[in-house]
């Protein structure tokens, strides 16, 4: 993590500060343009306005993203998951990258870390459950890594599984749930360019209960499809069959892409409670990232493929 040196010894109040103008500007413009600037490259620009945005988007503080957590392996209490997850073996990590692709191949975790230009990336998480944060986010765009491997030409989903260790992981003692978590998508969602996979976040390496110490991160699709603590990232020919799906396929579908115009069959999607404020604030269309993504969805149902 020593790429990103100046949040490590700057206390978050200053660093928020500074961070402030390129915050506003990724989330307004999208984070496309701007996710490559340094910190220091924007410093001179600090002066001037950011640009008016009804609700702003402020960043949540660590220990709010750090306190909350949906981590099914250890709690469904999202206070009780930081504690419980809190021993879990990260180092040495290894996820093995395979399937229909030229090249497989497991990877060191500290491998990926030195071999890929770990970036900053502000992202909204919008929980399928109706509530948000804003989590800036360390890693790298996972078509880098993709890339690597060579995806045949008969690839056409991701599939990504979390790590199996009931020892470890209490809840997978419970076969309530078809463990391990399983997510999926399709190969050119996990080839877009704000695809992530998260190696730390607000500058440090990954807590436990963030995912540690790798996770995917799809800012445009409610929080299920992030999924955490990764050992094995395939590429398929058939789409996945996810966790939620499993349990309960009528609620949660495989795209999962955030939308309030489709309503959860227990709840409305139309708003979210964002993690630290008063009342509810307006869902956006694919969480604000609909500039950036809508096109990957052009002619499907939106409705149907929910
Ligand atoms: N392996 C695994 N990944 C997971 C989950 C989980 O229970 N297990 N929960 C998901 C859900 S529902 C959400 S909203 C996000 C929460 O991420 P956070 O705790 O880092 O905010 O993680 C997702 N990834
Ligand atoms: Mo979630």
């Amino acid at each position: 993590m020593n790429r990103i040196p100046s949040s490590e010894i700057t206390p978050e109040s200053i660093y928020l500060s500074r961070r402030r103008w390129m915050r506003e500007a990724i989330l307004a413009a999208g984070a496309l343009a701007l996710a490559a600037c340094s910190p220091a490259s924007l410093s001179g620009e600090e002066a001037s306005s950011p640009p008016a945005t009804p609700l702003p988007d402020t960043p949540n503080t660590y220990e709010q993203i750090t306190g909350y957590n949906n981590y099914y392996e250890f709690s469904t209490d999202k206070e009780a998951v930081a504690g419980l997850a809190a021993g879990l073996i990260t180092s040495p990590w290894q996820v093995y990258v395979g399937g229909l692709v030229n090249k497989p191949g497991t990877y060191d975790l500290d491998l990926l870390r030195r071999k890929f230009t770990i970036e900053e990336r502000i992202y909204r998480l919008r929980c399928v459950e109706g509530w948000s944060m804003v989590i800036p986010w360390n890693g790298f765009p996972l078509a880098k890594l993709l890339a690597e491997v060579e995806p045949t030409s008969d690839a056409k989903y991701v599939k990504f599984t979390t790590l199996y260790d009931p020892s470890q992981m209490p809840e997978q003692n419970s076969p309530f749930y078809p463990w391990p978590y399983v997510e999926g998508l399709r190969l050119d969602e996990a080839m877009h360019p704000l695809t992530l996979l998260a190696t730390g976040l607000y500058g440090k390496d990954l807590p436990p209960q963030n995912g540690a110490p790798l996770r995917l991160v799809v800012p445009w699709k409610y929080g299920f499809k992030s999924i955490k603590a990764i050992v094995k990232i395939e590429l398929v020919v058939n789409q996945p069959t996810s966790l939620w799906m499993e349990i309960a396929p009528n609620e949660y579908g495989f795209y999962a892409n955030v939308n309030p115009d489709v309503p959860h069959p227990r709840w409305s999607q139309s708003s979210e409670r964002r993690i630290g404020e008063l009342g509810r604030r307006p869902t956006l269309k694919f969480n604000g990232y609909a500039d950036e993504v809508a096109s990957l969805y052009t002619g499907m149902d939106l409705r149907k493929n929910y």
